[in-house]
């Protein structure tokens, strides 16, 4: 389905949270929801294994290779620039993206890593100038809520305590509302599926209408 002409421009939308809060989940239902609602969506997720870069992200997230943690950090930064032209043009063109992780998640994780050398601050700068979302969502889920949701795999970050830290620096960028002007929505992730999509699409609702009725801030 083409795009209606009459649509100023599509929204950028980001989901974030820890490992298994139930993005990707949640990514789908809000695709096919606003898809029902007659708008056009496109979707993409963070990390895109699927590039070259993409493809040394993963074999690092599985523990095959080593890697520097700044040198890590910038592949994931990377990572998006690769996608950058096209998100601006697919929301341009009239389609509504919903994104699975952001550069939130990559300033975020790598300062949870807790490396002296490598501050939020540092973490943030190769990310600037990105296309900025309209709406971030933070599915917020405890720990060990997370865990038990069929126990965590093998990748990298999958620690509790690793994750609880991550936890902590998100809902402290919930407050950090200055230069970078983030309005992260937090949702509780905690609860059934339906009840969470049901709260994502009354956010994410209002966020396509001011996008397609050209009422929200440039990208
Ligand atoms: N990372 C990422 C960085 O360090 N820097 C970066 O810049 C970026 C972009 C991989 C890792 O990379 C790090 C963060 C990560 O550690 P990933 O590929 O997105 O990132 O992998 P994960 O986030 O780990 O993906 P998961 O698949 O584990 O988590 P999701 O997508 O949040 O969860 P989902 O939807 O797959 O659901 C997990 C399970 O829970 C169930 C589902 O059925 C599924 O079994 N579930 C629920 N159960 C009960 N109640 C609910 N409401 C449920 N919702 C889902
Ligand atoms: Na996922």
């Amino acid at each position: 389905r083409e795009p209606s002409k009459l649509v100023a421009r599509g929204a950028f939308i980001v989901i974030e949270g820890l490992d298994r809060a139930g993005k990707t989940t949640q990514v789908k239902k809000l695709c096919d929801a606003l898809y029902d609602a007659g708008h056009n969506i496109q979707t993409i997720r963070f990390p895109d294994r699927t590039t070259p870069i993409g493809k040394m992200i993963d074999s690092y997230l599985q523990s095959k290779t080593e890697m520097d943690d700044h040198a890590i950090h910038l592949l994931f930064s990377a990572n998006r620039w690769e996608k950058s032209k096209w998100i601006k043009e697919t929301i341009a063109k009239g389609y509504t993206i919903v994104c699975d992780r952001y550069y939130y998640s990559g300033m975020i994780y790598s300062a949870a890593k807790q490396n002296p050398e490598l501050s939020l601050k540092w973490a943030k700068s190769p990310d600037i100038g990105l296309p900025r979302p309209d709406a971030v969502i933070f599915l917020n889920l405890d720990p060990e809520e997370a865990e038990k949701r069929g126990g965590y795999g093998t990748e990298k970050y999958e620690r509790k305590e690793m994750q609880q830290r991550v936890r902590q620096l998100f809902l402290d960028m919930e407050y950090v509302r200055h230069d970078e002007a983030i309005d992260m929505i937090v949702i509780d992730a905690g609860k059934s599926v339906q009840q969470v999509a049901d709260s994502i699409y009354s956010e994410a609702a209002i966020t396509v209408d001011a996008a397609e009725g050209g009422k929200a801030r440039g990208p």
